[in-house]
């Protein structure tokens, strides 16, 4: 089993799929579909960490599965070239978990600060299956052998969890991995994350410190993918800003997070840097660059939208190509499970 380059990478199917989303991850998965082989995973299993009020149950699980999916399509990603498919129905990210708890060390869990901030002050009362998430995001990654990942920001400290996991099953095994054939001592290749492009981080549109997110509270704090027209520019039009013209240079934004914010998601949306777009906007008023970003956000999303619409009102189709997506990626992880389970030393049917 040699090491080829691969890409993996998930999204939540927890709802309010946003333009941090968008910006952070799925653009970038769209982007790399031309040079790499690809899985993207709505990720079911993770969803179910949070207490069920937040991911709303069965109907709606299902629901933003299928949202995901089509946000995925519609975004660019070609789900016969690639694969796309929702997590629990690949068994195997379910079992390397297993596997990889007996790896992971509770001292590396305890440093994660998504699991701090999810579970607020009453941890005690968090799911294991929260506390178990960058495990569970290890696996994910592992199980299919992927090199690289592109996600935002926020999934840095996940991703070296990851690394570190490989690397101590690698050295754990190391002779069993060489005996089952791995002259180079890799079952799983530690993977790189892809963190690119001027919006790695978006921010709340209320409040320029807080990351923009699916779970608040305000509907206003973010884009929705299915916003239309008249939403996005209203959201834009309210976005937080401060009294200011805005900067002719990027190091002008460093104590203004909000316009830091616009600014870099019109930088994001347009293909420019920073740089670039404070060339053009510099100087001027804010209303006018708010106009700009509103009539670039709508020409960007709206077409998204409307064929994320198209997409939802034919579910048969939907679950189809999840359906297609997860037989291809068992045969890849099926495979990654027997050598793991040989190396481990697990009795298995031949
Ligand atoms: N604000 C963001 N800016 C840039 N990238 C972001 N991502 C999330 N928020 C931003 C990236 O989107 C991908 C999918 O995220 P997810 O759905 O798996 O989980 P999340 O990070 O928990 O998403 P949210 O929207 O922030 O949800 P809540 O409210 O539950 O915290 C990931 O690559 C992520 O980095």
């Amino acid at each position: 089993m040699a090491i080829v380059e691969r890409v993996f990478s998930g999204v939540q199917p927890t709802g309010n799929l946003h333009l941090g989303n968008y910006l952070g991850a799925i653009v970038n998965f769209v982007r790399l579909q031309e040079t790499h082989n690809c899985i993207y995973c709505v990720v079911d299993l993770h969803a179910i960490t949070q207490p069920v009020s937040v991911w709303g149950g069965p109907t709606e699980l299902a629901r933003n599965t299928r949202e995901v999916t089509a946000a995925f399509i519609a975004a660019g990603i070609d789900p016969n070239k690639h694969i796309v498919f929702n997590q629990s129905q690949v068994t195997g990210h379910a079992e390397l978990t297993w596997i990889f708890n007996c790896v992971a060390r509770i001292g590396w869990l305890n440093r994660m600060t998504q699991f701090k901030e999810k579970a607020g002050k009453d941890r005690e009362n968090a799911s294991v299956g929260l506390y178990d998430y960058p495990v569970l995001m290890a696996a994910d990654i592992l199980l299919y052998r992927a090199t690289h990942v592109p996600v935002g920001e926020d999934q840095k400290q996940h991703l070296e969890l990851a690394r570190d996991i490989a690397q101590k099953f690698n050295n754990d095994f190391a002779d069993s991995i060489r005996s089952h054939g791995f002259a180079d001592g890799l079952l799983f290749p530690p993977p790189e994350p892809l963190i690119t492009g001027p919006a790695t981080r978006v921010m709340s549109l209320r409040d320029g410190t807080k990351k923009m997110s699916k779970s608040d509270s305000s509907d206003n704090s973010r884009i929705n993918l299915t916003d239309d027209a008249d939403t996005i520019a209203q959201k834009i039009r309210k976005a937080k800003t401060d009294p200011e013209p805005l900067p002719s240079e990027e190091k002008g934004l460093e104590p203004r997070p909000e316009a830091d914010n616009l600014v870099g998601i019109y930088a994001a949306l347009s293909g420019r840097s920073k740089a670039e777009v404070l060339r053009e906007f510099g100087g001027g008023q804010f209303s006018n660059f708010k106009n700009a970003l509103v009539e670039l956000c709508v020409t960007k999303l709206s077409p998204i939208a409307s064929e994320m619409k198209r997409l939802m009102a034919d579910p048969g189709h939907v679950d189809a190509i999840l359906i297609d997506g997860a037989d291809r990626a068992s045969v890849i992880a099926h495979e990654t499970m027997q050598a793991a389970k040989d190396i481990v030393g697990f009795i298995r049917k031949p």
